[in-house]
């Protein structure tokens, strides 16, 4: 299972270019006309250095990383949402996606003209701000009148208890999307999530701000990031900056030539693998893995997941029949060397089914069948 993101921004701000640097790809990027409303959708594979670092002591067969699945929807421009709200394809893409990734422009060519004419990277946050709230407030519009018709309908019990959270919900949303605040900044607790979840609301959604630079702003990259976090230091949200069009050129050259090219430009690695960590992280994600003479493996889950959960990442048989899970840390295996000197030096623990699986566990889960 893959962890969905979603790659959206104005016209031209350069979605398909830091799709095609994300995930290696050639999709068609637009100087003039705008890309279809077909979107480019691939998965990548998550760097993660540790399961190269394991190698040496299991020896396993392959290794396998966790999964990133990427999709670059155009679709957002100013008023696009307003009245009719945007276009059904537009949402039904974009609703199912778990984050956010919205590539705001901050790159100079005279060549691309910009739907305001300015380069102006706040102007452009605020506005696809207002237009995912606006498509939000749209649908929570609807809802309440169907909602409330439902509620008198429904005699009282757990099904119309349902629906009054629901209720007591939504109306708490509405004002503050009206005011400009996203779902994901208003630090809806558990019951409340719970309760608007089935609507994929899109300013729900978590969201790393990605400034697509020129590669001659890139010594001005944490100042323009700074100024940016100054006004959108909003939860849930991060922000990060890329140049853009050089990445999509390495991203096409093989790995030696590559290397060469960014020493010519004094870079010392490409941003990909800090914008695919920095979605993690923002998600609340983290890996466990899995070692052994098949494979080394990095499985997903959310920070603060149990362990019997986690076994249930692997397969469901793991998560029914848990017993208990033989736990030892990257680091200290490492700093061990192997297995039977991490053991000797009390590294190897077991763990219940409530024990919470950290970032970097090896974990070998016992069960039964
Ligand atoms: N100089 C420069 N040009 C860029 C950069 N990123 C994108 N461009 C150019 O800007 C144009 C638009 O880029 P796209 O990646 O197609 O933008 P988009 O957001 O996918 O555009 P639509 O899908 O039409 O909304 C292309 O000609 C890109 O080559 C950048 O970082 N620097
Ligand atoms: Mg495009």
């Amino acid at each position: 299972m893959a962890l969905t993101l979603g790659i959206i921004g104005l016209p031209k701000s350069g979605k398909t270019t830091v799709f095609n640097a994300l995930t290696r790809s050639e999709a068609q990027t637009s100087a003039y006309a705008s890309s279809g409303s077909e979107p480019n959708v691939a998965v990548v594979k998550v760097p993660d250095e540790r399961l190269t670092a394991l190698v040496d002591i299991f020896h396993p067969k392959r290794i396998v990383q966790a999964d990133v699945q990427y999709t670059d929807v155009a679709g957002i421009s100013k008023g696009a949402s307003k009245g009719e709200s945007f276009s059904r394809q537009f949402i039904s893409y974009i609703s199912t996606v778990e984050g956010l990734v919205h590539v705001v422009r901050a790159f100079e060519n005279p060549d691309i003209p910009h739907p305001d004419d300015t380069i102006d990277p706040l102007r452009d946050i605020e506005t696809v701000e207002l237009e995912l709230a606006f498509s939000d407030l749209a649908i929570i519009e609807k809802r309440l009148i169907r909602l409330r018709e439902t509620i008198s309908k429904t005699k009282p019990g757990p099904e119309r208890e349902g629906f009054e959270r629901e209720l007591e919900t939504l109306q708490r949303i509405q004002p503050e999307l009206e005011a400009g605040q996203p779902i994901r900044a208003l630090g809806l607790d558990e019951d409340e999530e719970r309760a608007i979840r089935n609507y994929g609301f899109l300013s729900a959604k978590p969201m790393l701000i990605l400034l697509n630079l020129s590669e001659s702003q890139l010594e001005q990259a944490d100042a323009l990031m700074a100024q940016v976090a100054a006004k959108h230091a909003l939860p849930n949200t991060a922000v990060a900056a890329i140049a853009g069009k050089l990445e999509q050129d390495l991203a096409q050259l093989d790995e030696a030539d590559a290397t060469e090219f960014m020493a010519d430009l004094g870079l010392k690695e490409s941003g990909l693998n800090r914008i695919i960590k920095q979605s993690y992280q923002l998600m609340g994600l983290i890996s466990f893995l899995t070692a052994g003479p098949d494979e080394n493996r990095a499985w997903t889950i959310r920070n603060g997941t149990t362990a019997q959960k986690a076994a249930g990442v692997i397969h469901s048989d793991l998560e029914r029949g848990f017993i208990r899970a033989e736990v030892v840390h990257f680091d200290d295996l490492i700093a061990a060397g192997s297995m039977v000197e991490a053991k000797k030096r009390g590294h190897v623990r077991s763990e219940g089914k409530t024990y919470l699986v950290k970032d970097g566990d090896i974990i070998e889960v016992r069960f039964n069948v």
